[in-house]
C-alpha cells in the first residue's frame, strides 16, 4: 500500500479528534498478509494528562445526569453502532485476522448487544432498601469518577464496548487505551460517539503501547478506576501500580481452561463443542478450552472423531465467508505458540494433526499457523498448563472423577471450563467442584450477559458483567435514616 492510502489513527479527547503531535508511530498490520494498512500514534504521558483532565472535567456534569438519561445515551450509540455493524466485522476481521462470519456473528453483533443491555440494566436498578424497628437503610450507588479502559486485541470492540457501557452508564468518564496491535474498531466506536453528539469528555481515547500509554494512564493520580483486560504478567504490572493509589482494580486476565469429556457425553454434539471451544478466533480467547480430558473408555474414539473434525476446519482468507480460521495476531505471538509446539515434542507429546505453520496461498506473508492437537502430554507439563493463546489443544486420559478433577485444577489459571454428559447431576457435582470462575455443561461460551464474569487464581480478581459490572464500575453507599 503506498504512504499516502495509509489511515492515519487519531486520538479522541474532550468531544475532539486530536491528531498525534509527537513522532512515534506504530504500523498497523493485516494479520492475514503481514501488510502495513494504518499507522497508530504512540502517545506518550502528555497525552494521557489531557485525557484524564478532559474525563474529569466533565465527570460532575455526566454524573449528575439521571440513569434514565444515561441509558438513553448507551442506547444512541447503539443504534449508531448497528448502523455500521458491517464496518465493525469488516475492521475487526482485517485488523485481527479472523473469519468474517466470526467478526459479524461475535465482535459486531456483541458490540451493539452490550450497550443495549447495560441501558436495560442501569433503567432496571431497583431502589435498595432496608428497613429496622427504628430506622431506614438505603443504597445510593455513586459514580467512581474516571476509569481507564484497558483493552487487548483479540475481541477489541467486543471487549471495550463491555466495559465503556456499563462505566458511563454508572455515571463516570473514561479514557480507553485499546490493543495498540488492533486500534481500528475504538476509532469506530469515537466516530460513533462524535456523531450522536455524547456530551465532549464523557469517552476519551488516547492510542498507543502499554508502556508509553497503558502504565501512565494506570499511574495517574487523577483516575479512580481500572478495569483491565489482557495477560496474566501485564496484570500483575497494573494491579501493583494500582493498588498502593487504593484505586478499584478489575483484571480479567490468561486462562488454560479443561474441557471435560465424560463417557456418557453425546459423542457428536460433544466434539463439535470442543472442537469450537479449542479452536474459535484460533484459539485466541481466554475462555478456550485447550486441554481437554477424556474418559478412558471412550478416549481412543474421541480422539480419532476430534482430531477428523479438526483437520475438515477450512483456514484461509478471513475475508472469505466459508472461512472458519483465520490468521494468528502477530509474528512474534506466532512464534510464541510455536515454540510451544517445540516444547510439546520435548515434553514427550505427539502431535496428532498441525503443529506446523501452514500458507494459504496468496497470503504468504500472514500468521498462519495450522490447528493443533497434541496427545501424550502429562497433565502437569508446561505446555499443558500454561496459557498457549493459540491453535494448540492437548489431549489427557482419565479414569476416576477424581483424577479428572485434579487435572482440571492442576494449573495456576481459573478462568473457565465445560463438562461434557448426559448426568446433569454428575455433571453439576464436578463442575461445582473445578477451581474456575465459570463453567458451561454441556455447552461452551453459551453467554448471558446477567451473569458474573471473571476468574480465581492466576486469572484474574473481581467479576463484571451485569449487576457485577454495575457494582464494580460505582461506589455503594448506605444512607442511614433514624426514624423520629
Ligand atoms: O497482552 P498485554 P499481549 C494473554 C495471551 C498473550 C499474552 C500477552 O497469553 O499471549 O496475554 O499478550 C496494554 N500497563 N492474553 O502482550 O500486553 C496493552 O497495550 C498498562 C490474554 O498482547 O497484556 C494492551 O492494550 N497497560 C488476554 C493491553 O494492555 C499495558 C487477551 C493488553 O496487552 C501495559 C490478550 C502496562 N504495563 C492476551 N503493558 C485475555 N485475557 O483475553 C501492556 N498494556
Amino acid at each position: 500500500m503506498d504512504e499516502q492510502d495509509l489511515v492515519y489513527l487519531t486520538n479522541y479527547i474532550g468531544g475532539s479528534f486530536v491528531e498525534h503531535s509527537g513522532r512515534d508511530w506504530m504500523d498497523v498490520l493485516e494479520p492475514a498478509t503481514g501488510r502495513v494498512y494504518a499507522k497508530v500514534p504512540l502517545s506518550g504521558p502528555g497525552t494521557i494528562d489531557s485525557a484524564v483532565e478532559a474525563a474529569r472535567e466533565a465527570q460532575p456534569g455526566w454524573g449528575s445526569l439521571s440513569p434514565d438519561d444515561r441509558a438513553d445515551w448507551l442506547d444512541k450509540i447503539a443504534d449508531q453502532l448497528e448502523s455500521s455493524y458491517e464496518e465493525i466485522a469488516l475492521l475487526e476481521s482485517r485488523d485481527t485476522g479472523k473469519p468474517i462470519s466470526l467478526a459479524r456473528s461475535l465482535d459486531a453483533s456483541r458490540s451493539v448487544t452490550n450497550f443495549r443491555f447495560f441501558a436495560g440494566m442501569i433503567r432496571e436498578q431497583e431502589p435498595e432498601i432496608f428497613d429496622t424497628d427504628d430506622s431506614t437503610n438505603y443504597v445510593l450507588y455513586k459514580p467512581v469518577g474516571v476509569g481507564a479502559l484497558i483493552t487487548p486485541w483479540n475481541l477489541p470492540l467486543y471487549l471495550l464496548s463491555w466495559k465503556v457501557a456499563p462505566a458511563i452508564g454508572m455515571g463516570n468518564t473514561v479514557v480507553c487505551k485499546p490493543s495498540e496491535l488492533t486500534p481500528m474498531t475504538a476509532d469506530l466506536l469515537m466516530r460513533a460517539v462524535d456523531s450522536v453528539g455524547l456530551p465532549a469528555g464523557v469517552i476519551n481515547l488516547v492510542h498507543g503501547d502499554g508502556i508509553g500509554a497503558g502504565a501512565p494512564l494506570v499511574e495517574h493520580p487523577d483516575v479512580d478506576l481500572v478495569s483491565f483486560t489482557g495477560g496474566t504478567s501485564t496484570g500483575e504490572k497494573v494491579a501493583s501500580s494500582a493498588a498502593p493509589m487504593f484505586k478499584k482494580v478489575s483484571l480479567e486476565l490468561g486462562g488454560k481452561n479443561s474441557s471435560i469429556v465424560f463417557a456418557d457425553c453425546d459423542m457428536e454434539d460433544t466434539v463439535a463443542g470442543v472442537v469450537r471451544s479449542g479452536f474459535l478466533n484460533q484459539g485466541q480467547v481466554c475462555l478456550c478450552g485447550s486441554r481437554v480430558l477424556v474418559e478412558d473408555s471412550i478416549y481412543d474414539e474421541f480422539e480419532e472423531k476430534f482430531v477428523e473434525s479438526v483437520e475438515a476446519l477450512s483456514i484461509g482468507d478471513p475475508s472469505d465467508e466459508s472461512t472458519q480460521l483465520g490468521a494468528l495476531i502477530s509474528k512474534e505471538h506466532l512464534q510464541k505458540v510455536r515454540g510451544y509446539v517445540d516444547l510439546a515434542l520435548e515434553e514427550g507429546g505427539t502431535i496428532l494433526t498441525g503443529g506446523e505453520p501452514c500458507l494459504p496461498s496468496d497470503l504468504g506473508g500472514g500468521n498462519w499457523m495450522a490447528p493443533t492437537v497434541i496427545s501424550g502430554l502429562s497433565p502437569h507439563s508446561r505446555c499443558s498448563t500454561e496459557e498457549i493463546f493459540g491453535p494448540v489443544v492437548t489431549l489427557h486420559r482419565f479414569e476416576t472423577d477424581d483424577e479428572a478433577l485434579e487435572i482440571a485444577n492442576c494449573t495456576r489459571y481459573g478462568l473457565a471450563g465445560s463438562v461434557w454428559t448426559s448426568n446433569l447431576e454428575r455433571g453439576r457435582r464436578f463442575s461445582e467442584s473445578i477451581e474456575t470462575g465459570m463453567v458451561w455443561i454441556n455447552a461452551w461460551l453459551h453467554r448471558d450477559l446477567r451473569v458474573p464474569f471473571g476468574g480465581v487464581k492466576d486469572s484474574g480478581v473481581g467479576r463484571e458483567g451485569g449487576k457485577w459490572s454495575l457494582g464494580f464500575f460505582s461506589e455503594a453507599m448506605n444512607v442511614c435514616v433514624k426514624h423520629n
